[in-house]
C-alpha cells in the first residue's frame, strides 16, 4: 500500500504544473537537465535509485537499469522480478528489455529463476549479436554470465496462487495491485535517452505467455533523436498497435509527449470498438519523454500513476485518462 498522505501531498504539489499538458524541463545550452519517469507508485523509489546515477552526471542507460533493478529485487513488489506472481502453473516467468539512444537494445522473455532480468537483457545487448533471448536459452546465457539461480516465488504469491487454483478461472488479471510492470525512461545530462521495462506479466497467465514489456517497440522504444516511451497494462493490446513505437513516432512527427500518448490510447480504444470487444477488464498506460525533457502520460482508464524526478521535483502523479 502506498503512503496515501504523501501521495496526496505530492499530487497537489504537482497538480499545477502537470495541468499544463506539456511539462518542460528546460535544456540549457551547456547540457540537458536530467529527468527520469517511471510507471506506477513504485516508480517513486525506483526514480530515487536512478537519480543516484543521473543526478551525479551518470548516463541514462545505467540509471534506468539500476532504477528498475531495485524493484526487481524487492520481494514485496509482487508484479516484477523476485516476488512476482506466478503463471497458472506456479512458475514465476519474467520479461524485460532495455534500450539506448543509439537503437541498441536487449531483451529476455519467459525467463525463470533470475532476479534481475533487466541486467540479463543488457548483457544480451552488449555481449551477443542478438536482441532477444527466451526461456531456457535466456537462463543458460544468464548463468554463463555469472547470474545465480534464485527462487522467485515468495510465500505470499504462492498462497494467492493456491487460492486461485481452487477455481482456476482463466482470466489473467491486469494491474492487480495498481502497480504492475516498471517502465522507466530517462534523459541524462548530455542529452541521451534510455529506457528499461521489466515485469512478471499478468498474474496466473498461461505458461509461456509473453506480454508487451520485453518487446522492443511495444513495451519500450527509444529513438535518440525524438524521444522514449514505455507502456504498462494489457500487453496484448499494446502489442497490437506496437504501442511505444507508435508514441515515439508521434513525437517524431511533431506531437508533444502528452498528445503522442493520447493518440496511442485512442487508437487502442478504436480497435476495441471495432472488434466490439469488452473493455471492462483492461487498462493501458503510456509514458513518454522527448529529447527536450518534456513529458506526458495517458491511460485508457482512471488509476494509472507515474513518478517523475528531476533536479527540482520528485513527484507521483495521476495520469489523465480517456474514460
Ligand atoms: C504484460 N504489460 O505482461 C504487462 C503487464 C502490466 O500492468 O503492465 N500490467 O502484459
Amino acid at each position: 500500500m502506498q503512503n496515501r498522505r504523501k501521495f496526496i501531498k505530492n499530487t497537489l504539489l504537482a497538480g499545477a504544473s502537470f495541468a499544463l499538458a506539456d511539462n518542460v524541463f528546460a535544456s540549457g545550452k551547456k547540457g540537458k537537465k536530467p529527468i527520469v519517469l517511471s510507471t506506477w507508485n513504485f516508480g517513486k523509489k525506483a526514480n530515487t535509485e536512478a537519480w543516484k546515477t543521473l543526478g551525479s552526471k551518470g548516463n541514462a542507460l545505467d540509471a534506468v537499469e539500476k532504477g528498475v533493478r531495485l524493484i526487481e529485487s524487492d520481494p514485496t513488489e509482487r508484479s516484477v522480478g523476485k516476488g512476482g506472481r506466478p503463471d497458472r502453473d506456479g512458475h514465476v516467468t519474467l520479461d524485460a528489455c532495455i534500450m539506448n539512444h543509439l537503437f541498441q537494445c536487449g531483451s529476455v522473455t519467459f525467463l525463470e529463476q533470475i532476479e534481475n532480468p533487466v541486467s540479463v537483457a543488457r548483457m544480451v545487448m552488449e555481449k551477443t549479436p542478438h536482441i532477444m533471448l527466451s526461456g531456457e536459452g535466456a537462463l543458460q546465457f544468464a548463468l554463463a554470465q555469472g547470474f545465480e539461480k534464485t527462487n522467485l516465488l515468495v510465500p505470499e504469491s504462492e498462497k494467492e496462487w493456491r487460492e486461485w487454483l481452487k477455481k482456476s478461472e482463466y482470466k489473467p488479471i491486469i494491474n492487480i495491485e495498481n502497480h504492475d510492470t516498471i517502465g522507466m525512461i530517462a534523459l541524462d545530462q548530455i542529452g541521451n535517452l534510455a529506457g528499461a521495462c521489466t515485469t512478471s506479466g499478468l498474474a496466473w497467465k498461461m505458461h509461456g505467455r509473453v506480454g508487451d514489456s520485453p518487446i522492443i517497440g511495444a513495451g519500450l522504444y527509444v529513438d535518440g533523436e525524438a524521444g522514449a516511451a514505455t507502456a504498462t497494462g494489457h500487453g496484448e493490446e499494446v502489442i497490437r498497435v506496437v504501442g511505444s513505437f507508435r508514441v515515439v513516432e508521434n513525437m517524431k512527427r511533431g506531437m508533444s509527449p502528452q498528445k503522442a500518448c493520447e493518440e496511442a490510447v485512442k487508437q487502442i480504444k478504436k480497435l476495441f470498438d471495432k472488434r466490439n470487444a469488452d473493455m471492462s477488464n483492461t487498462q493501458i498506460g503510456f509514458l513518454a519523454l522527448n529529447n527536450k525533457g518534456e513529458y506526458g502520460a495517458f491511460a485508457l482508464k482512471k488509476g494509472f500513476q507515474f513518478a517523475v524526478k528531476s533536479e527540482d521535483s520528485d513527484l507521483l502523479l495521476d495520469a489523465n485518462y480517456l474514460s
